[in-house]
């Protein structure tokens, strides 16, 4: 019997994200992929975001969950362009999804979409989708081990965000043992953050202006 052997899937998906990443490279459009643990804060990050920034940059999100539109509710109630992708089971976005989220949103020029990715720390980060840098999110109520147990989502982020820095002192969570786990794998800058109290959001935004204007650069 003659075995039929699928084109790598991965290969497939690579060759759609470097689609995406030029045309929206062509049109000054900067993206940022953020994964992370459900729950660890990614669509409250995003609302903080667009809430300090909206007057500065133009903004869209990318809301990819099982099922369900609650977040994208939520951003669509600050008045910014959403669309929710509903994986139906999917444990991650690919590039496919992005580029019809992409068409759907018809996202203006110059822009910065935050594609929030389904509450996962190991599929999504094997799937490039074409963005232009990746933002990870631990939080304090996870655990302290969550790099040394999911390295490669550490290893591929441009920042890590360590959320929920107001719970610090209520639970368990050992700091050196965090940050020995993301030195081991990457050399991204680590924000410490809080989207509860608003602790440390500002180091991080100046970080995401800086981000979105050194990807424009290279655009232009
Ligand atoms: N105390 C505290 N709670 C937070 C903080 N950030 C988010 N939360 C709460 O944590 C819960 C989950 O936050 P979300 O922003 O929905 O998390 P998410 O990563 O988008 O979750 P999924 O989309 O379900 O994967 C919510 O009840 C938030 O209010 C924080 O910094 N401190
Ligand atoms: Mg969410």
């Amino acid at each position: 019997m003659e075995i039929k052997i699928m084109k790598n899937i991965l290969y497939c998906n690579n060759k759609l994200a470097q689609e995406n990443r030029e045309l929206l490279g062509e049109k000054g459009i900067v993206s940022i992929n953020i994964l992370a643990s459900p729950g660890a804060g990614k669509t409250s990050l995003i609302l903080r975001i667009i809430e300090a920034l909206r007057d500065k940059i133009p903004m869209a999100v990318v809301e990819g969950d099982i099922a369900g539109s609650i977040d994208a509710e939520k951003i669509d109630k600050l008045g910014v362009p959403v669309v929710q992708i509903n994986t139906g089971g999917g444990c991650h976005l690919d590039a496919n999804m992005f580029k019809e989220a992409i068409n759907s949103l018809n996202p203006p020029e110059g822009c910065l979409i935050f594609i929030e990715n389904v509450g996962n720390l190991v599929c999504p980060a094997s799937f490039d989708l074409g963005e232009s840098g990746r933002l990870v999110i631990a939080s304090t109520a996870e655990g302290s081990d969550k790099p040394v147990k999911y390295p490669q989502a550490f290893q591929t982020a441009d920042a890590i965000v360590l959320n929920k820095i107001d719970l610090i002192r209520h639970i368990e969570f050992d700091r050196d043992f965090f940050y020995k786990g993301i030195t081991a794998v990457s050399k991204a800058p680590v924000f410490e953050v809080s989207c509860a109290t608003h602790e440390g959001l500002i180091e991080l935004l100046t970080w995401i202006e800086d981000f979105y204007k050194s990807k424009r650069v290279k655009n232009d």
